[in-house]
């Protein structure tokens, strides 16, 4: 089967799924491919927090009507340390931003039946995908499905594959650099059958370890414990895993979590990666191909976001408007918004885990920094800041390079481009 469209794109995750909504608004044609089946894809449990600007693009491109009913709004979260809670509040700090909690497999279900619903081109569970001549105008993508040979001849590859994908390995090594940071802890991720523990998320440093509260539904709630990375979870019975969270989240006035069937339990890695460039030739990379962050700042899914929103703006602008600066940027642009959010990972992780061969001395700084972000408004707003998600590239970044002043919605709105001719669909552009 020989196939053809403007952007291929390897990956249905958010990068990949919402790269070809974003592209279809802009009557652009893409085709996502998928080694996982629809089912599989729509069932894996990752993210939950989804920043304001996240929220913002989701329901301004049509797809945000069930995360609006079904999300939680979350306008603060807290820091637990000392067996007292300190709540930050993200609202009152940001001038109103908050975040929402809704499960990141719901917004593939809704990005998936926005596709199918305007007939975009998705072909699960292919193999063998390999990328071909990237540094010409028309790259090929080679792939088998249903065990038959395929091709995709088109003009742009999106590398939306996550981080154990194949994309990144079609740069070539010299053209490539990748910075990793790996961190000697885990999370140990639980998923139980219980009614929220806390209104708002709980963030706890404790002498025994990090400790989580977060939540997926009013029945469903997600917790994560620091653990040993080459743990086995075989090794933690239920019992053992409460009494862990008993012991990390206590307070002088007896909190406790709210307990139940644990129905999934999983361990994770902690790194952080940033490969530079993010393009090569007619080659992008988008989301989790191109970064890892520690799931500490809840950044993972967002950044995603805001790369495939840049991404998608620039490959419009290349068909509707003929400008090829904004491709030539697109690495420049979102690796800003990526050290950002990669140095904001990384210090909610250092501030908020002990580790191996920490000595008391360290102990101690982490606590005079709790206490420091906890009392000081400068330092509790920076924190807000970040959390809730720093602004998306304005346009002008995009094109300029010159990162100048951070965008706003308004802004946004005013530099909404005419379509040079292509009808668009309903709804708006991001
Ligand atoms: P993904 O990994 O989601 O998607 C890549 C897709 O490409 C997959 O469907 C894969 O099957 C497919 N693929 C791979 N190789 C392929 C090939 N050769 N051919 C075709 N398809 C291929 N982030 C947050 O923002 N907030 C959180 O709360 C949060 N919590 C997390 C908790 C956990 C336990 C984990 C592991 C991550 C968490 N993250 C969180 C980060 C996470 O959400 C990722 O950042 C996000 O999934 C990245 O999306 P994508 O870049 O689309 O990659
Ligand atoms: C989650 O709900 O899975 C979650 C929440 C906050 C984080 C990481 C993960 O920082």
């Amino acid at each position: 089967m020989k196939l053809r469209c403007e952007v291929a794109i390897i990956g249905a995750g958010p990068a990949g799924l919402l790269l070809s909504h974003l592209l279809h608004l802009r009557g652009i044609g893409s085709i996502v491919l998928e080694s996982r089946s629809r089912e599989e894809v729509e069932r894996t449990v990752r993210a939950g927090v989804l920043e304001q600007g996240t929220v913002d693009l989701l329901v301004r491109t049509g797809v945000g009507e069930r995360l609006l009913r079904e999300g939680s709004v979350h306008r603060g979260i807290c820091l637990r340390f000392d067996g007292e809670t300190h709540r930050i509040d993200l609202s009152q700090l940001t001038g109103g931003k908050a975040v929402t909690l809704y499960p990141q497999h719901e917004v593939l279900k809704d990005l998936i039946r926005a596709r199918l619903s305007m007939d975009g081109q998705m072909l699960f569970g292919v193999e063998d995908v390999s990328i071909g001549a990237v540094e010409t105008l028309r790259p090929r993508i080679r792939f088998r499905l249903g065990g038959w040979p395929c091709s995709i001849d088109c003009d742009f590859v999106a590398g939306c594959d996550g981080s154990q994908g194949i994309t990144r390995g079609h740069f070539p090594r010299n053209a490539l650099s990748i910075h990793e940071h790996l961190y000697p802890v885990g999370w140990f991720g639980v998923l139980v059958e219980a009614p929220p523990s806390s209104e708002e998320l709980i963030y706890a440093s404790h002498e025994r370890g990090f400790a989580l509260v977060s939540t997926r539904s009013p029945t469903l709630q997600r917790l994560y414990f620091q653990c040993d990375p080459n743990d086995n979870v075989a090794n933690w019975p239920d019992e053992r895993i409460w009494n862990e969270f008993r012991l990390r989240l206590a307070t002088r006035d007896g909190w406790a979590p709210k307990e139940g069937p644990i129905t999934n339990k999983v361990i994770v890695g902690m790194r952080s990666v940033v490969t530079e460039p993010m393009q090569y030739g007619r080659l992008f990379l988008a989301g989790d191909s191109g970064h890892v962050l520690p799931p500490t700042g809840a950044k993972g899914l967002n950044l995603a976001v805001a790369d495939v929103c840049v991404l998608a703006d620039a490959i419009g602008e290349f068909y509707n408007n003929g400008r090829s600066d904004m491709l030539d940027a697109y690495s420049e642009t979102v690796l800003r918004r990526i050290w950002k959010a990669t140095r904001f990972s990384w210090w909610m992780t250092s501030m908020l885990h002990c580790f191996p061969g920490d000595k008391p001395f360290h102990r101690r700084m982490q606590l005079a920094e709790l206490e420091y972000v906890t009392q000081s408004l400068s330092a509790s707003a920076s924190l807000a800041e970040n959390y809730v998600g720093l602004p998306m590239p304005t346009r002008r970044a995009a094109a300029t390079g010159d990162p100048g002043t951070v965008s706003s919605a308004s802004d946004e709105a005013r530099n909404r481009p005419s379509y040079g001719g292509r009808k668009p669909d309903e709804p708006m552009l991001p």
